[in-house]
């Protein structure tokens, strides 16, 4: 059974710290935002955006155990990858396990919100431009990729991927190479929009 919106507000909320909460608020806002001017659907925006951090805060060893106990399911190799990148699968699985959720598209868009993927829908477009331009984030660089996604989900993307890499770069992280893949495959889609117009 699908929970109404404000149940499941509540118990996302209940499972973060207040400012992780008021960053989904904001991501909310942006995902509907960018759903009406980009042509996605604002109501499985805001869904996904609601979600999209609800195992931020879980403790290392629970999302280890839901990748390992389900990795027919689950891309298990995600941790030999930085444990910042295994919220977004274990959201995806605990959306549809423990909120209900059954459309594909918005529990795509929740695992695919950090790393993007090869192929994009306009959905996990919508979300993972909304993640990184919500009015609460405060980075450096962060004007430009707002700037950006005026311009297109795909710009707003690739300039936030671009900040992203660069960051990873500079502090001598590893990069999981699905992040380069997407940035990469955004950069082709605009090729090709610019050959077809
Ligand atoms: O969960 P949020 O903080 O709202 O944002 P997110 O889901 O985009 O998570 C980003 C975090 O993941 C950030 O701390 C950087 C970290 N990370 C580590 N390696 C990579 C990475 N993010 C991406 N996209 N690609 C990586 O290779
Ligand atoms: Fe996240
Ligand atoms: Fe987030």
């Amino acid at each position: 059974m699908a929970l109404s919106r404000e149940e499941l507000i509540r118990a996302v909320s209940a499972q973060m710290p207040a400012k992780r909460w008021k960053h989904t608020q904001g991501v909310m806002e942006s995902a509907v935002a960018l759903a009406e001017k980009y042509g996605a659907d604002p109501e499985k925006a805001d869904v996904a955006a609601i979600l999209h951090d609800v195992a931020k805060y879980w403790p290392i060893a629970e999302m280890e155990a839901i990748i390992r106990d389900h990795n027919n399911r689950l891309n298990v190799e995600l941790l030999t990858h930085d444990k910042q990148l295994w919220h977004s699968e274990v959201g995806a699985f605990v959306a549809e396990r423990d909120y209900g959720v059954s459309d594909s598209e918005i529990i795509n868009a929740i695992r695919w919100h950090t790393s993007g993927r090869v192929g994009m829908s306009l959905l996990d477009k919508v979300v993972c431009l909304a993640d990184y331009i919500e009015p609460g984030r405060d980075f450096p660089g962060v004007e430009h990729i707002r700037e950006q996604a005026h311009r297109s989900l795909e710009e707003g993307l690739i300039a936030g991927f671009d900040s992203t890499i660069s960051l990873l770069l500079s502090q001598r992280r590893v990069i999981y190479p699905l992040t380069v893949l997407s940035r990469n495959d955004l950069i082709a889609q605009l090729k090709i929009m610019e050959v077809g117009s």
